[in-house]
């Protein structure tokens, strides 16, 4: 049964929402969760032996067969993997590894290539990886490196709208995609801002923010945006609002805008779009509550069709303080993870269907519960980040690393050969960080961006 919500019922508190599972509470403190934080750090050890064994520099390993692929760019490699990596070793103490990953960026780094990027991708996973990787050791080789693919990544946000072109040439500069999206249009601020602080350079701040409201003030009449959309001329191109992709970190971005720099704009914007959402997406299906796609002008309903990555807004919506609506929604989630094992990339909240049944090693639940343990210490976040990363071992665990999973209906599941680089900087770290109560952290002040890196709240010794 798919019933709409109002948002006051929600927030007022006057629904009975999935009450958390009586047993996640009972059942946590029986878990040995250092032994199980030093069981993530002897995984991530293997893997990154075995990265360094058959794909040292490259961009990803292949985990089934050894070999490696590229990305982001075509041909050529600028060790994403590795990249992403940096701070994960940093936070788990896996110093010896973290040094090789340093003496490997100064011996080899460059990106001084003529070949195209996508814009976000680079930006959130090289961008910040290196950011993150200098915050752990304080290196200015790795923060020249940011600003050098910070002025790389700068023309495509030279448009007439500010909204940026989805593609950039790293040696000409040349740009190219039109047709984007929020997440492709909004997921700068944390990276580009940090940079900014860093070098005194104000000019990557701007260039993020003049984006995020250049979309903003482009949303309907009652609030929501679309998630398609010209970068030139400022026309929507689609009619669906969606707290999935191509939308998510859109609405992360805008919170995370006021996390981390104190910026009203930021929060503002973020109240909007989040007050939107709540009073037009959220439904309930059966026990749980869903964020359903619907038409940006009237609210309708579109779809029942969640896309895996939504599961990261239960995290974020915790944050922004509606932490029942958030809780419910994660359950949600955490439900489906019992039910199959692994999250599939596509699930249907109304008929209950797998509709894509691969698994891209994702991260987004476990980051929602990374989220929701960090603001209420909640055992049931560490029991559901516990199922997520024990149900990985068992099922994604390949030959040479961890592995995609190219139908989890079938047993046993079929494993396809790609670990995508999102795998080094996100679940490990959230597993590691949820399970493990490091001294390298401060669990009270922090900041992690959309692909997990941390840019606030690593603690030298
Ligand atoms: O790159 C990752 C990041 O979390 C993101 N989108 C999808 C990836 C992980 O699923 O913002």
């Amino acid at each position: 049964m798919d019933s709409r919500i109002g948002r006051r019922g929600l927030l007022g508190g006057g629904l009975t929402l999935a009450a958390a599972p009586a047993f996640a509470q009972e059942g946590a403190s029986a878990v040995d969760w250092h032994a199980l934080a030093a069981d993530v750090r002897a995984e991530m050890r293997w893997a990154w032996a075995n990265y360094r064994a058959h794909a040292w520099g490259r961009d990803q390993i292949l985990p089934i067969s050894g070999g490696y692929e590229s990305f982001p760019l075509k041909t050529h490699h600028l060790g994403l993997s590795l990249i992403e990596a940096m701070d994960t070793l940093w936070v788990m103490g896996l110093d010896a590894e973290f040094a090789e990953a340093q003496r490997w960026v100064r011996a080899h780094l460059s990106f001084d290539v003529d070949g195209e990027v996508s814009v976000f991708e680079t930006a959130i996973r090289l961008l910040g990886g290196l950011l993150s990787a200098h915050h752990a050791s304080g290196d200015p080789m790795l923060l020249a490196h940011a600003r050098d693919l910070g002025n790389r990544l700068l023309p495509a946000f030279a448009t007439p709208t500010g909204m940026p072109h989805r593609f950039v040439n790293l040696r000409t500069g040349a740009t190219r995609g039109t047709q984007t999206n929020p997440a492709e249009i909004g997921t700068y601020l944390p990276e580009f801002g940090t940079l900014s602080r860093l070098t005194g350079d104000p000019r990557y701040h701007h260039a993020a923010k003049r984006a995020q409201v250049a979309l903003f003030a482009r949303r309907s009449t009652i609030g929501l945006l679309a998630d398609g959309i010209d970068s030139d001329t400022g026309i929507w191109l689609t009619r669906r609002a969606t707290v999935g992709p191509p939308s998510d970190s859109y609405y992360e971005y805008l919170w995370d805008g006021w996390q981390l720099f104190g910026d009203r704009d930021c929060k503002a914007m973020y109240d909007v779009c989040t007050a939107a959402i709540v009073k037009y997406q959220a439904v309930r299906a059966g026990p749980h509550t869903w964020f359903g796609d619907v038409d940006f002008e009237t609210g309708g309903p579109l779809s029942a069709q969640q896309d895996e990555l939504a599961a990261f807004y239960g995290g974020l919506l915790a944050q922004g303080g509606a932490p029942a609506l958030a809780a419910a929604y994660t359950r949600a989630w955490a439900a489906v993870q019992d039910r199959f094992g692994i999250l599939p990339e596509g699930y249907d909240y109304l008929t209950g269907e797998a509709f894509a049944p691969t698994n891209a090693l994702r991260p987004e639940l476990a980051d929602a519960a990374f989220n929701h343990w960090l603001l209420d210490r909640a055992p049931e976040w560490r029991m559901i980040g516990r199922t997520h990363y024990l149900n990985m071992k068992r099922f994604n665990r390949a030959r040479f690393g961890y592995a995609q999973i190219e139908d989890m209906r079938v047993q046993p599941m079929v494993q396809s050969d790609h670990c995508p680089g999102y795998w080094w900087s996100e679940q490990m770290k959230y597993y590691y960080l949820l399970f493990s109560d490091t001294p390298r952290f401060d669990y009270a002040r922090n900041y992690l961006s959309t692909e997990g890196n941390v840019l606030l709240g690593l603690r030298r010794a």
